[in-house]
């Protein structure tokens, strides 16, 4: 049996013409059922809901044998960004180009983020993304406070929690209609296939085989 782990929404949306390129298809909308295992074309092969932020989780401890997960939650749970390369059990094989977005830095538009860059202020900076954030500010030689906010980032500088957001942003419609505007972009983001490495070893054929047709529709895509 192969166990692929996704979450719902556009993670999900995404992943099903890959998977249609590699001949698996899945036999409920997970919108419509609420089981969290859906069976697809193959006898073999199911697919575990699960929150987008377990997803590496549950592919490291091998409760799935491969997922789909973004690289913001990637990096939040420590695998890093070293492409291809197994860094906390995941094995990161293909860059699937999907979900796509990027980590900003978004301020209220009436705070003057490059003045107080200057002055080197301590800024206070909430988010969800900590060890992006942290990094990031690290680099830049900028102090800043942490706020750890597990959603709706938007409105802590509209509320004086944080005089700065780390997010993602994709139309940047969230920001505009906050008054926010975006001061910097950290990193591009998008979905990254991550593989089980004792999975990888075990069921190498049939993960082999879904690799190389995702990695054809993507060429293909291009
Ligand atoms: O929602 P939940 O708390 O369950 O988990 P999640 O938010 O991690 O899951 P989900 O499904 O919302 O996102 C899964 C992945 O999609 C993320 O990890 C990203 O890699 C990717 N992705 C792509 C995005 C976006 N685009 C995106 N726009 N994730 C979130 N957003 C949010 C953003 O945080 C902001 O609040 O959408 C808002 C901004 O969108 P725009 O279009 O208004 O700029
Ligand atoms: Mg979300």
């Amino acid at each position: 049996m192969l166990t692929l782990a996704l979450s719902k929404g556009r993670i999900f949306d995404e992943t099903m013409p890959l998977l249609k390129a590699a001949g698996i298809e899945v036999l409920e909308d997970p919108e419509k059922s609420r089981k969290l295992i859906l069976p697809t074309n193959h006898a073999n092969v199911r697919v575990v809901l699960v929150r987008a932020s377990d997803v590496p989780t549950y592919v490291q401890y091998g409760g799935a044998d491969l997922g789909v997960t973004g690289l913001d939650t990637l990096i939040e749970h420590g695998g890093g960004v070293a492409g291809g390369v197994a860094t906390a059990g995941l094995y990161q094989p293909l860059d699937l180009q999907i979900a796509k977005c990027r980590m900003s830095v978004a301020v209220r538009s009436d705070f003057d983020y490059a003045a107080m860059v200057k002055q080197g202020a301590r800024l206070k900076v909430a988010t969800k993304y900590t060890t992006i954030a942290r990094d990031f500010f690290a680099t830049k030689g900028v102090h800043v406070d942490l706020v750890k906010l597990y959603g709706s980032m938007e409105l802590a500088p509209l509320t004086g929690l944080a005089d700065a957001i780390v997010d993602l942003v994709s139309t940047g419609n969230t920001l505009k209609a906050n008054h926010l505007v975006e001061v910097e972009r950290i990193m591009d983001i998008s979905s990254r296939l991550v593989v089980n490495q004792a999975a990888l070893k075990m069921k190498q054929a049939d993960i082999r085989r879904i690799i190389d047709a995702f990695s054809a529709a993507l060429s293909a895509g291009k």
